[in-house]
């Protein structure tokens, strides 16, 4: 089947960005007189849970032993979402090495590029906005969003909602991916994924992606022609999956 889009995750794969959302997590705890504050030992174990609110939700009944209350947890995750988008706009959050190279790559050879994200809309326009100066919607042909989808990654919706705004089969298109979360997400949707285990996801089973090493060693993130053979020239229709 014909290449005609990439699917890009959104953190550890753009960007190495949950530093600023646990930043963004403290803060807003703090802010709410909360005696709760997540360090980097933690975080990394609540990353399992995917999405801020459930993951907020997951720590008070798992961590705390107590009923979460999730109208409250919606108001903290809106201040904490808040809080994370102004993080970025304060500056210093760089793209993933390769990354904006791969995509401009891919641009010229004529294919589509989205995001399957569980983070929150307004997180990918600041991401955007900050790393590539220009608008989420002007870079990307559609958007998927985790606060767009009932369940969210590892479940499929997040990449089955990207491939309906595409209007693609998930067979013309590849997914990239940091987590094992993201690569069960794209793979349960019907997608190739190449992942690449960012500073959160180092001990992840990043197995079932079919390149796992899809960043090189250095952290790059690697030309399509490294990614589907030298024989790739220019254009979709001769990158044959
Ligand atoms: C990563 C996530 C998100 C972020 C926090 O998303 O699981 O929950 O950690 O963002 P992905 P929110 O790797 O799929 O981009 O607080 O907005 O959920
Ligand atoms: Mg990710």
């Amino acid at each position: 089947m014909t290449l005609s889009a990439l699917i890009f995750d959104v953190d550890g794969t753009l960007a190495e960005t949950e530093a600023a959302h646990l930043q963004a997590f403290n803060e807003t705890f703090a802010a709410a007189r909360l005696d709760w504050h997540w360090d980097e030992t933690l975080y990394g174990r609540l990353l399992k849970t995917t999405g801020g609110k459930e993951r907020m939700a997951h720590y008070m009944r798992d961590c705390l032993g107590e009923v979460p209350d999730m109208d409250r947890i919606a108001e903290l995750h809106a201040a904490k979402t808040a809080r994370y988008v102004r993080i970025l706009e304060e500056g210093g959050l760089q793209l993933r090495p390769g990354i904006a190279a791969l995509m401009a790559d891919a641009r010229a050879r004529g294919l589509r590029l989205a995001v399957a994200t569980t983070t929150s809309r307004p997180n990918v326009d600041a991401l955007c906005r900050c790393c590539f100066g220009a608008e989420a919607e002007d870079l990307f042909d559609a958007i998927a969003a985790g606060d767009e989808v009932r369940a969210k990654k590892p479940a499929p919706d997040v990449y089955l909602l990207a491939l309906d705004r595409l209007g693609l089969p998930a067979a013309a298109c590849v997914a990239l991916e940091d987590s094992a979360m993201g690569v069960a997400s794209a793979t349960a949707a019907g997608l190739r994924c190449v992942a690449a285990p960012s500073r959160w996801t180092a001990h992840h089973d990043l197995s079932p992606a079919i390149r796992v090493d899809g960043f090189t060693q250095t952290g790059d993130a690697p030309s399509l022609a490294a990614l589907f053979g030298e024989d790739c020239p220019r254009g979709p229709a001769a990158i044959d999956l």
